[in-house]
């Protein structure tokens, strides 16, 4: 699956630096079609290590002078509705853009993120025609109200426009008594660390096609509708494992282990699960035993079942995506938390119209 990344905000630009570093250096390599950062802060691009200088995007420079937004993503998503032709541009530099969809990925709590995302995936759905998904960082509660405020904004103006909303939530990620920076390198290798194998996976090529069901783009495209959490489980191959790997535990194991938001399983309406490994690993009697557990679970759901055949790998990793919810429990409690936000700054005015999400009205950033 080829996928076209760009990262908003500092957040987003973080992650998608760490993506194309595992592209570069890691196991499963050269899947990123093609990746950019975009920021209204200067010295934000300039902190980035892998991402390419004619890829790092800063806008706004008339308005905020490269200093940034400042949380407030009202301005984000106004500079972003003049500047998103710069971005396009960069987009069209790559004449022959063959690619399957568009993976935007913000921290949706600051300003650039998340005012800029929203503006941003409108912009890209009027002149492509793949879709566009949005990789979105909940803030933490001990961020406060604007921050939360911010992101339920987002997350009310995404909601309708993107294709998936993919949640990774850093209150349930964030390291307690880790310096700031670290606990956010740290949740950021657990955003990226299935992304290459997800993406990986349908783009197999013949000679490879060993395994039972092979996942295709179209499989993974086919799940990824409104909030999507994702949750994976690995194991060493070899040494204490030379037993062949129960499959049906492994999946077991990255579903109820913890998935990047907390949801109700029983909300999805469609669910993915794939191992990815060497095929010799892959028992069809484990991928049927664990597809007859999870359809118990996920009772619901639209269930797609697939594996990457990977000969040479010396792991076996699982990834599940439950897709398709109206909304999660973060969300809702972050809309909730929002709304007395808004109530309290007064910033509700009559007569702007507004979209619902749950109880109350938030008011969107764009129409
Ligand atoms: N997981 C993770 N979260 C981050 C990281 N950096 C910031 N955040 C969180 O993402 C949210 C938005 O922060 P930023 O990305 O700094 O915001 P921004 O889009 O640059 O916004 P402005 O600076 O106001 O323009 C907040 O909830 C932060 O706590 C990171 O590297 N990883
Ligand atoms: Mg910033």
């Amino acid at each position: 699956m080829k996928l076209v990344t760009i990262g908003l905000g500092q957040a987003g630009g973080r992650i998608v630096d760490l993506l194309l570093h595992y592209d570069t250096w890691g196991r499963h390599k050269h899947i990123v079609a093609s990746c950019m950062a975009v920021n209204t802060s200067k010295s934000d691009l300039i902190g980035l290590r892998t991402i390419p200088q004619k890829h790092r995007v800063l806008i706004g420079q008339s308005a905020v002078k490269g200093h940034g937004v400042g949380l407030n993503n009202e301005l984000a998503a106004k500079i972003m509705e003049k500047d998103h032709p710069m971005i396009k541009r960069v987009l069209s530099e790559r004449e022959h853009l063959d690619i399957d969809a568009f993976l935007l990925i913000a921290g949706l709590g600051g300003g650039t993120g998340s005012g800029g995302t929203p503006v941003l995936v409108k912009a890209l759905k009027e002149s492509y025609g793949e879709p566009v998904y949005v990789l979105g960082v909940l803030p933490s509660d001990d961020e406060g109200g604007l921050m939360c405020y911010n992101a339920a904004r987002s997350l009310v103006s995404l909601k309708d426009k993107a294709d998936g909303i993919i949640l990774f939530d850093n209150n349930l990620w964030r390291r307690e008594g880790l310096p700031i920076q670290a606990s956010y390198d740290a949740m950021n290798h657990q955003v990226v660390k299935p992304l290459p194998v997800l993406m990986g996976a349908g783009e197999v090529t013949a000679k490879d096609k060993i395994g039972a069901k092979v996942v295709d783009a179209s499989d993974i495209m086919n799940t990824i509708r409104q909030f999507t959490v994702l949750g994976h489980s690995e194991v060493q191959l070899g040494g204490l494992w030379s037993k062949k790997v129960d499959i049906h535990e492994l999946i077991r194991l990255a579903v109820t282990g913890k998935l990047t938001a907390e949801c109700d399983i029983k909300q999805a309406r469609r669910v993915l699960f794939m191992v990815a490994g060497p095929p010799r690993e892959m028992s069809r009697a484990g991928i049927d035993h664990a597809r007859s557990w999870l359809e118990s679970v996920a009772v619901n759901a639209e269930l797609r079942v697939g594996d990457y055949p990977l000969p040479k790998s010396k792991t076996m990793m699982s990834i599940v995506l439950f897709s398709g919810m109206e909304d999660t429990p973060r969300v809702k409690a972050l809309v909730k938390k929002a709304l007395e936000y808004q109530k309290l700054q007064e910033t509700r005015e009559a007569g702007v119209s507004s979209l619902e999400l749950g109880k109350g009205r938030l008011k969107p950033l764009i129409e």
